[in-house]
């Protein structure tokens, strides 16, 4: 199957930019992951420069020349050692240029960072550049699954797996090419909800061609990890238990855990989903989530394994008529108790805001609370609740205003980012993870448009600092043609595209309201009288969840100031009022508005934005490679049709609710 190379797509650049230098790197460093370095510049520099370029021997290296080298004197702000050897710095010495990490894999960034920079035509701008990766764990999860499906996956089926094989072939290669580019550094290759067949990867039904994927994701400095099943003891080793203070359960892990370090010596570790959603875990015998996850990190440690646990607990069996239980609340109830509890190579994978990836969340609680546990963030690239790469969403300004929240954990600015970064209390097992959005499309990622989304999520965990606007300009200009034309379409595009889809989707902050079976399109009562906790509670006087302590008292699991500014209806963010509380249709919001002429106006013009993004993008025809134009182009027209169905859906539901009409008297029906 045909595959596009995203934006490791170098195009060749003018003549007046090539530099001399260019022609003559020299590789001063040796190690494999020093090799891929010096091929990936001869890969990336030889498409730009339009010819053959080979690395050459120190001793005929001469000047000018780029020197890729490994020195552990680079600058570094790092606290902690290993996040220091991830350091790089690229800078002129007179007409040579030096690449220097400060290990092999941070030379391997430098060398991506450098061909991005000359890509686009940014070197004068940015040397001398220093480097030390905000993230220190930059991780993508895959929700693939062996039979060859994907997980609320959107791009075609997995590129890793079909009927209970794993493939291993150019296109693994270029996926792993793609993802060290933007910083991964970690790959959990299965799905978190681990079932019968996926539970064998840990066995020698599978290690052996695991092990080829763990070499090759070495090559390019990338650990890999997979998802176990809690249960693998009773499954796997017919115990009658997997309780994780039993000491045949405690002997079977140690054991299995073993046997994968003998294969694959620089395997990363697990990541578990327990007790969620039917996944099972140690609540059943009574254990605590420290329990559990203590007892798989001591199996990893002797190795230098890690261990992340999913803090995605709740009750899944919820009685829709009680309103004294919050699915909110959940994560929080579960671990906050525990904090301090977890061995030092656990590390908490806390979604990143407390439901599950809605359009708009508060932050999770979590991040706040926990100060002496490792955490990282977990985002979603693939768009379940976002329009699945039907609709566009561009996420990254979703994600910034996340890392830049406040917790107030210490006082003011402990933010998110410093939280996870480790910054805050000084750990080095911590950073972000993100559900991932590829599949076996050309394009990798169901609508190309969603390419942003993989990139800029990378790209973020490198550098939080990036503005989502200059990050998807850097991957228009890579990913497209270079044209200001045609970035002068698309940025201004994509940077619209979360508040369009928020606007004909659920209203500030309710989220959900999406169709159960599948979580694409409308269906405002869908998920109302289900069991999942996720409700919108509309009656005839208002819509919202009253979650202040006369509610389910969720506000207080947040540090001041923001407790008492969600908890007053009159300080909480409009985008959030719903999620906080339960507002009259008729309270007035900061624009004057009502909140249902509020409901009504954001529904029309999210589908008016659509049309105009159609428009926009028409004007493309030609200007960029005819397969992406069509392909855009039908998701576009998709995209009207579902935003047309939520903005009547919604509308009409609540004008049937509350009875008041529209003001400006457009179609409700
Ligand atoms: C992998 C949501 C999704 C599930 C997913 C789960 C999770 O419930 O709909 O498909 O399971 O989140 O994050 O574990």
């Amino acid at each position: 199957m045909q595959y596009t190379k995203c934006w490791l797509d170098w195009k060749e650049i003018p003549e007046e930019q090539k530099r001399e230098c260019y022609y003559r790197p020299v590789l001063l460093a040796c190690g494999p992951v020093a090799e891929t370095a010096g091929e990936e510049y001869c890969i990336s520099m030889g498409e730009m420069l339009g010819q053959e370029i080979t690395l050459l021997e120190k001793a005929d290296g001469g000047s000018p020349a780029v020197f890729l080298e490994v020195d552990a004197a680079v600058e570094t702000d790092a606290g902690d050692e290993a996040l220091a050897r991830q350091a790089f710095a690229i800078r002129e010495e007179g007409d040579d240029i030096r690449i220097t990490g400060r290990s092999e894999e941070a030379l391997l960034q430098g060398v991506f960072a450098f061909a991005r920079m000359v890509s686009l035509a940014q070197l004068d701008e940015k040397l001398p550049f220093v480097c030390t990766p905000s993230m220190p764990l930059r991780m993508m999860d895959h929700w693939d699954d062996m039979d060859g499906s994907i997980e609320r996956g959107y791009s075609g089926r997995s590129f890793f797996y079909d009927n209970y094989e794993i493939f291993y072939n150019e296109r693994t290669e270029m996926y792993v090419r793609l993802m060290a580019s933007i910083g991964v550094n970690a790959i959990v290759i299965n799905n978190v909800n681990v079932h019968e067949n996926e539970t064998y990867l840990i066995t020698d039904r599978y290690l052996g061609q695991v092990k080829k994927y763990a070499d090759l994701f070495a090559r390019y400095g990338i650990r890999l990890f997979m998802c176990v099943n809690f249960a693998a003891p009773m499954q796997l080793g017919n115990l009658p238990v997997s309780d994780p203070l039993d000491p045949d359960v405690i002997a079977w892990w140690n054991e299995t855990v073993k046997h994968v370090y003998e294969v694959i010596p620089q395997f990363g570790g697990f990541l578990v989903k327990a007790d969620s959603e039917g996944r099972p875990g140690p609540i059943t015998y009574g254990r605590t989530q420290a329990d559990g996850a203590n007892m798989l990190a001591r199996a990893l440690a002797p190795y230098g394994g890690i261990l992340l646990w999913r803090c995605f607990v709740y009750n899944c069996r919820q009685d829709w008529r009680d309103y004294k239980t919050d699915r909110a609340r959940a994560a929080y109830d579960h671990f906050m108790g525990l904090d301090g509890e977890f061995d030092d190579n656990v590390i908490l994978q806390i979604k990143n805001g407390p439901m599950d990836f809605q359009v708009r969340e508060p932050v999770s609680p979590l991040f706040g609370g926990l100060k002496k546990t490792n955490m990282m963030i977990e985002f979603q690239i693939a768009q379940e609740y976002t329009g699945q790469q039907i609709d566009l969403c561009y996420l990254i300004p979703m994600w910034k205003e996340i890392l830049s929240f406040d917790t107030y954990a210490c006082g003011e600015g402990t933010t998110v980012e410093e939280v996870v970064s480790g910054r805050s209390y000084a750990q080095t097992n911590c950073g972000v993870a993100a559900v991932i959005n590829t599949g076996d499309d050309e394009n990798w990622t169901g609508n190309d448009l969603a390419g942003a989304n993989l990139y800029g999520f990378g790209r973020l965990a490198m550098d939080p600092s990036l503005t989502a606007e200059e990050i998807a300009s850097e991957w228009c200009r890579l990913n497209f043609p270079q044209s200001d034309e045609v970035a002068g379409v698309v940025v201004p595009m994509l940077m619209g595209s979360w508040a369009t889809y928020e606007n004909y989707s659920s209203p500030l902050g309710i989220g959900w309201m999406v169709y159960p079976p599948t979580h694409y399109g409308p269906d405002v009562d869908g998920f109302e009288y289900d069991r999942w906790g996720t409700y919108h509670r509309s009656d005839l006087h208002g819509i919202g969840v009253d979650r202040t302590e006369a509610g389910t008292g969720y506000v207080n699991q947040y540090n001041e100031p923001w407790r008492s500014v969600y908890a007053n209806m009159e300080t909480c963010p409009e985008e959030l009022l719903l999620f906080f509380h339960h507002v009259p249709y008729t309270y007035v919001l900061k624009t004057g508005k009502t909140l249902i002429q509020h409901i009504y106006d954001t529904h029309f013009a999210g589908v008016e934005e659509v049309e105009e993004m159609q428009r926009q993008w028409d004007s493309l025809e030609g200007k960029i490679p005819d397969r992406a134009f069509r392909c855009v182009k039908e998701r576009f027209e998709r995209q009207l049709a579902n935003a047309v169905e939520w903005r009547d859906r919604i509308n009409t539901y609540f004008y049937r609710k509350c009875g008041i009409g529209d003001e400006k008297g457009r179609k409700i029906y």
